[in-house]
C-alpha cells in the first residue's frame, strides 16, 4: 500500500490500536524505499521526508508512531547512496516490525504470570497487548472471567469480544457507565496504551483514567499492557501529549440532537501514575517511576535528542 493510502486508513481507523498504526507506517516507509525510481539521494531524501510527515499526521496521540517511523529512518543521514538508504529503511522496517511482534507475545507471557486461575478481570477497548495477556493466561489453562467495555463511540469492545471468543474465552461486555458497578468484583484491571509519557502518565482509549480511579478506590490492581516503544521521549522535555479530537458525529448523528448543541469527542485521556500499579513491557513488569529510564535505555539518546530538536 502506499503511504497515501495507509495514512488515510489510519485516519479512518481502518487501521487502529497503537501497535498496530506503527506497524502499517513501517510497512509503508518500506513500500516507499523498495518503490523509488529516482538516483538522487536528495530526492530520495525528500520523498521520505514526505511520506514522514503525512504518516505523522495521520493520528497525533500514539507516540508509537512516531517512534516506529524513527526507527525506520534511523539511518537516512548516514546513507551515502540511495541503495544504502533504500536496504537500511527496508531492514529497520523488518526489525521494527518483528520485534514489536515478538514483544506483545513477550508482555503476554509476562503478564499472565499475575493473573490467577478464576480471577475476574476488565479491559476496555481493544489493545492486542492486553489481550495478549488474558489470551496467554487462557491457553495456560487459567479459568478467567473476562469484562470487555463497549468503549463508545467507536465501540471497539465489540472488536474485543470477537478476539477473546475466536481464542476460546466467553467474555462478557458491559456499558462503560457500568464499570463502578462492577470495579467491587473484579481481581484486576488490564488495559493497553497509546503513550507511556516520561512521569509514568498512561495515555490510551478515553475512559481510562475513570476506570483506573474506580479500581484505585477499590483496591483492585490496574495493569498496563505496553512495549517499550509506546514510551515517549517527547514527553522527557515537558512538551504534552496531544489528545486526538475526533469528528462530533461519531457521538450523535445530526439530526439527533438539537441544533447547535456542541459536541466533544476526546479520543483519549491521561491516567496519572499514582493509579498505576504495574507497567508490562517485554524487558519485564516495570512500575511507572521507570518510564524514565526506560526512555534512555531502550530509546537512547538518538531518539531523545530527535523528538526535542525542535526544542
Ligand atoms: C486503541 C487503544 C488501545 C491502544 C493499545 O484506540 O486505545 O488501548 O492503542 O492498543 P483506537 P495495542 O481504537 O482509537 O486506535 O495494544 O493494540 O497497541
Amino acid at each position: 500500500m502506499s503511504v497515501e493510502d495507509v495514512a488515510g486508513a489510519i485516519r479512518r481507523m481502518e487501521v487502529r490500536g497503537a501497535a498496530e498504526i506503527a506497524r502499517s507506517a513501517a510497512e509503508a516507509l518500506k513500500d516507499e524505499a523498495e518503490d523509488f525510481q529516482g538516483r538522487s539521494l536528495e530526492e530520495f531524501r525528500h520523498s521520505l521526508t514526505l511520506a514522514k510527515e503525512e504518516l505523522l499526521a495521520s493520528r497525533p496521540t500514539a507516540i508509537s508512531l512516531w517512534n516506529g517511523v524513527q526507527t525506520v529512518l534511523k539511518d537516512e543521514s548516514s546513507a551515502k547512496t540511495v541503495d544504502e538508504l533504500r536496504r537500511s529503511v527496508m531492514r529497520n522496517a523488518d526489525d521494527f516490525i518483528k520485534r514489536s511482534k515478538e514483544a506483545v507475545e513477550t508482555i503476554g507471557r509476562v503478564g499472565s504470570r499475575r493473573l490467577r486461575s478464576g480471577d475476574k478481570v476488565l479491559t476496555h477497548c481493544n489493545s492486542k497487548a492486553a489481550l495478549g495477556v488474558l489470551i496467554q493466561a487462557h491457553m495456560e489453562g487459567k479459568e478467567l472471567d473476562v469484562y470487555a467495555t463497549e468503549s463508545r463511540p467507536w465501540r471497539q469492545g465489540l472488536q474485543t469480544v470477537k478476539d477473546l471468543t475466536a481464542a476460546g474465552i466467553r467474555p462478557t461486555l458491559i456499558v462503560d457507565s457500568a464499570v463502578r458497578w462492577l470495579m467491587k468484583d473484579l481481581d484486576a484491571v488490564v488495559v493497553g496504551a497509546d503513550t507511556i509519557c516520561s512521569n509514568g502518565a498512561l495515555i490510551n482509549k478515553i475512559g481510562t483514567s475513570q476506570i483506573a480511579l474506580a479500581a484505585h478506590e477499590a483496591r483492585v490492581p490496574f495493569m498496563v499492557c505496553a512495549e517499550t516503544f509506546k514510551f515517549s521521549p517527547k514527553t522527557m522535555y515537558g512538551e504534552l501529549v496531544e489528545i486526538e479530537e475526533r469528528d462530533s458525529n461519531e457521538v450523535a448523528k445530526a439530526g439527533e440532537v438539537p441544533p447547535g448543541t456542541k459536541i466533544l469527542n476526546p479520543v483519549f485521556d491521561a491516567t496519572p501514575p499514582e493509579y498505576i500499579d504495574a507497567i508490562v513491557t517485554e524487558i519485564g513488569v516495570v512500575p511507572p517511576s521507570a518510564a524514565y529510564e526506560i526512555i534512555v535505555r531502550q530509546l537512547g539518546q538518538e531518539f531523545i535528542f530527535e523528538a526535542n530538536s525542535k526544542w
